[in-house]
Parts: C-alpha cells; sequence; structure tokens
C-alpha cells in the first residue's frame, strides 16, 4: 500500500505527497465531496504550494472515498451571488481553482472514483489527465439546479468532447459511465476500483521521467490554443523564464547595473 505524508493538515481537503507526486483530497465524502468557498481556498493554498515547491513534479487531485471525486458546489451554502463561506462573502472561487490548475506549469491528473457532477466535474475537466474508477459517473446538473458554468464547463468542455455532445451532456443532464466518458475522449484510461491510485501512480512515474520544462511548454501550448491572450502571456512567461537563464539576457540586466553599454552583438543570431 502506498505512503503518504502529509504536507500541511486542513479542514475540508487532506495535502499529501509521496516524493515528487503531491496529493490533494477534497475530504468532505457525507456531501459527496461537495466544496464550499473555504474548501476551495484551502485547494487554492494547496496547488500554489505544489506550484512554488521545486521538488513536486506532479499532482493528483481527487475525492476522498469510493463514491465520489466531488459533486460540485455545496448547496447548503448556495447563497444569492455565489457559494458562502466562514468570511461571509457569496462567490464563485472555484473558477479562480479552475483558472490555477490550467496554468499550473506542472500536469495535474485527476483520479476519479464514484460521482463527479456539476463544478467538480468542470475540475475534472480541467486537470490535464484523468485516470477513472469503474465506478466514476459523470454529469452536470447545473439546468436542473438553477446554475451553469459557461466559461471552461461549456466552451471547454466542447472542445474536449465535441459540440454536440457536450449540448447534449448539458441540456439532458444524464449521468455517463466511465466506460461511456472514455469513449467520448472525456477521460483517458478506466481501470477496476481497486487498481485506481495504482494505475494513477504508474502514469505519475512514468511522466515524472520526462523533461519537466517540455512538459511545461507542452501543457501552456496546449492551453494556449484554448484561452487566448491568457494562454499566450502563460507561455510568453514560461519563454522568459528560459530567458532569464541565458548569456544574452544576463548582459543586459548586467550592463544596467554596471552603468555601461550593453554587448548583444556577442550572442548569435540564429536561424
Ligand atoms: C452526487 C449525487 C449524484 C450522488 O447521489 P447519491 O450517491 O445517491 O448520494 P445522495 O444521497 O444524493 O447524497 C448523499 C448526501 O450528500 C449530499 N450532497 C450530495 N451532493 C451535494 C451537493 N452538491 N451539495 C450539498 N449536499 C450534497 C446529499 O444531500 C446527501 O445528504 P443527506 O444524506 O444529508 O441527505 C447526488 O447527491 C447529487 O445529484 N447531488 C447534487 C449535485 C449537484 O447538483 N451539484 C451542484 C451543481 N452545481 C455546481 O456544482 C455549481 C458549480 C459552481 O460553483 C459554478 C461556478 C462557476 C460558474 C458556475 C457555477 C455553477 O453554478 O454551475
Amino acid at each position: 500500500m502506498t505512503q503518504w505524508q502529509t504536507i500541511k493538515t486542513y479542514s475540508e481537503i487532506l495535502f499529501e505527497r509521496q516524493d515528487q507526486i503531491a496529493k490533494i483530497t477534497i475530504n468532505r465524502p457525507q456531501v459527496r465531496n461537495a466544496f464550499t468557498p473555504d474548501t476551495i481556498q484551502e485547494m487554492i493554498e494547496a496547488f500554489n504550494y505544489c506550484r512554488d515547491d521545486s521538488s513536486i513534479g506532479i499532482i493528483i487531485l481527487t475525492g476522498q472515498g469510493d463514491l465520489a471525486f466531488c459533486s460540485g458546489g455545496d448547496q447548503n451554502v448556495r447563497g444569492n451571488g455565489g457559494y458562502v463561506g466562514k468570511d461571509h462573502i457569496a462567490r464563485l472561487n472555484v473558477l479562480d481553482l479552475q483558472h490555477l490548475i490550467r496554468i499550473i506549469p506542472k500536469p495535474v491528473i485527476a483520479m476519479v472514483r464514484g460521482w463527479s457532477v456539476g463544478g467538480g466535474n468542470i475540475l475534472q475537466l480541467v486537470c490535464d489527465l484523468t485516470i477513472a474508477a469503474d465506478n466514476a459517473k459523470f454529469m452536470q446538473t447545473g439546468p436542473k439546479v438553477g446554475s451553469f458554468d459557461a466559461g471552461y464547463g461549456s466552451a471547454y468542455l466542447a472542445r474536449v468532447i465535441g459540440h454536440k455532445r457536450a449540448k447534449e451532456v448539458w441540456f439532458l443532464c444524464h449521468p455517463y459511465t466511465a466506460q461511456e466518458a472514455y469513449q467520448m475522449g472525456w477521460v483517458n484510461k478506466v481501470v477496476p476500483l481497486a487498481d485506481v491510485e495504482q494505475e494513477t501512480l504508474a502514469w505519475c512515474h512514468e511522466i515524472l521521467q520526462k523533461s519537466p520544462t517540455a512538459l511545461r511548454f507542452i501543457k501552456a501550448a496546449m492551453n494556449a490554443d484554448t484561452d487566448g491572450l491568457a494562454g499566450l502571456q502563460q507561455i510568453a512567461g514560461d519563454s522568459t523564464m528560459l530567458f532569464y537563464e541565458s548569456p544574452e539576457a544576463k548582459e543586459g540586466r548586467d550592463a544596467y547595473l554596471q552603468k555601461r553599454q550593453p554587448d548583444f552583438n556577442k550572442f548569435p543570431k540564429f536561424p
């Protein structure tokens, strides 16, 4: 059995690691891992930790127990302008988390057991890869419960599974089995429930053998195609990060600090 070590103790999530692999688990099984703004805030903090810790190479997002990955926003704390947390402010901060999962420059794998519903299913969608247990079920309920996600939840879903399928998912609000989701390209692999963590870890270990910079640029490039200028900004920032490492960029910095003209002529002009 895999040994996980706690990175930090939270009230609504588990945050653990095993060497270079971090695991963030929504820990509210009593409500099928529905999230509140506080759950989301804890996840944002954990993802940011993973982003900053250079010894973490990959992140697994999952839900506690076999019954649900996540059932979306907790309807008990749904207020008038969003979901209401301990600070009594109504907000939709799950959108911030979706964005963070997209821009974090490390692969994020959703490990889905049981229900993946509503805003929880959008979190699964925005992860880079999804490994589903054979008991997983995928569903959008927005039009049934008076809500919708017209961002990644609709437009990006259409890119992933096709427009006709995405409209079917939202217009009918039917559940789809793991096998049906696999056939639509909604998930990457379906395995027996008992094997899902072992399989997810196997994918993590294989990915960790690859160049982290290459993975970073591939993720950013694919997201830039869907994220417009914000996606371009991400890949541009990655390019700047690499450029800062170069003698050419350092010459510009050093010349400024030494109050002299930079000598850029010594650097090659590649084809
Ligand atoms: C998940 C379902 C299908 C599981 O069914 P199952 O296994 O039969 O269990 P239940 O008996 O139904 O549930 C067990 C207990 O858990 C509670 N519970 C389940 N889900 C929720 C939830 N989301 N909120 C609060 N409680 C939940 C049940 O009430 C039950 O409790 P007890 O034992 O006390 O009766 C099934 O449970 C189900 O269909 N759940 C509701 C799914 C749903 O409609 N989710 C909300 C969808 N909307 C969002 O996620 C909003 C997302 C969002 O934040 C957003 C952000 C940006 C832009 C737009 C949006 C947007 O609004 O969409």
